[in-house]
């Protein structure tokens, strides 16, 4: 088969997409393809890594108190620059900083209608050894009135009022998969000509799966309910073949679980009260992703998108993937709460 002449670009299936969204003035194709230029800028970089002087420790830590890579640096100032220059959005939240940021010009426009929010390089502590990392992002309308400045609550919205999101996985092929709320659309990166292309049209995830993801190294500290879902996985039965995989970047775990069927658990009780991975930037987007493709994407007990949040930064525990996977695991939560 012929990649060029047979699949249709990113481009061609966003503008194409365009009118079947509800708000259909071309704002969210621009927003989108704004998205896609930063990412191959990141992905060109993503693969130079081992040629540059860019691998390493930038010196300084984030605002969750993490040493930033000097990838993460750079990934961020991409996606912030690129979106802000082209004022395709009012305001910006990113994972690497502690503050939202108000694009100047667009927060005062009547056409400018959407916040994004951003973890810009995902799974950074696989940078140095050259493992897949990611970005993700989740999209709003605001809903402070146009033309004023866009406030914190433009932000913390609950996850079910995104009106799209997505992540790339910068892997052994380079992928953009994302949803605006009609299915999922992946699409594979042909480097040598810089085009994405329709790869994998309206995935869906398995109901069942295979594979458990889960950092078992924090198993001692994790709640009753996730360590009796382990058990429940490892026990050899022939109705249970589980095998466990676990990458430590979100993006290419969660890829993977979608296309082979798995569940991603990061539970509360290890690194924070409330696990590690943060809602608005990592769990609201992956959760959007994973219902759009037919899965669940839950805390243990409450769905994610539910969730109205508090902070930027805040935590939340997270059990994401096949519908039946996330279902079983939430019964060993509710017999142990
Ligand atoms: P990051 O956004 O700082 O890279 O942290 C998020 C990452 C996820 O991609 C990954 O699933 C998780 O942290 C791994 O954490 P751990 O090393 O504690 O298992
Ligand atoms: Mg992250």
């Amino acid at each position: 088969m012929d990649l060029e002449r047979d699949h249709q670009t990113l481009g061609e299936f966003i503008i194409e997409n365009q009118k079947d969204f509800k708000y259909s003035t071309g704002e969210l194709t621009r927003l989108l393809s704004s998205i896609k230029l930063a990412c191959k800028i990141v992905n060109q970089k993503v693969n130079q890594a081992g040629l540059i002087d860019i691998l390493g420790k930038f010196g300084k830590e984030n605002v969750q108190g993490e040493e930033q890579q000097k990838l993460d640096v750079f990934a961020n100032a991409v996606f912030i620059n690129t979106l802000s220059q082209r004022e395709v959005v009012c305001g910006i939240a990113s994972e690497e900083n502690e503050d939202f940021i108000r694009i100047e010009n667009a927060q005062y426009s009547e056409k400018s209608h959407y916040v994004v929010l951003i973890d810009p390089l995902d799974g950074s502590s696989n940078i140095d050894v050259n493992v897949s990392v990611g970005t993700i992002f989740s999209i709003y309308r605001r809903i402070t009135p146009d033309g004023t400045p866009v406030q914190m609550e433009d932000f913390l919205q609950p996850g079910s009022q995104q009106v799209a999101a997505g992540y790339i996985v910068y892997g052994s092929s380079t992928m953009l998969i994302y949803t605006t709320g009609r299915g999922v659309n992946g699409f594979t990166l042909n480097p040598q000509i810089g085009t994405f292309y329709l790869s994998h049209p309206n995935l869906k995830i398995p109901e069942d799966g295979k594979i458990y993801s889960i950092n078992e190294g924090n198993y001692a500290m994790f709640p009753q309910g996730v360590k009796d879902y382990i058990k429940y996985c490892q026990a050899k039965e022939e109705d249970r073949p589980y095998t466990s995989r676990y990458i430590g970047s979100l993006c290419a775990d969660f890829h993977r679980n979608m296309i082979k069927g798995g569940i991603y658990i990061y539970p509360s009780g290890t690194n924070s009260p409330n696990g590690k991975l943060r809602l608005l930037y990592e769990c609201n987007p992956m959760a959007f992703l994973a219902e759009q493709a037919g899965g669940k994407a839950t805390d243990g007990f409450r769905r994610i998108l539910d969730i109205q949040p508090e902070r930027l930064h805040q935590r939340v525990p997270f059990f994401c993937g096949s519908k039946n996977m996330v279902e079983k695991a939430e019964e060993f939560m509710s017999q142990n709460s």
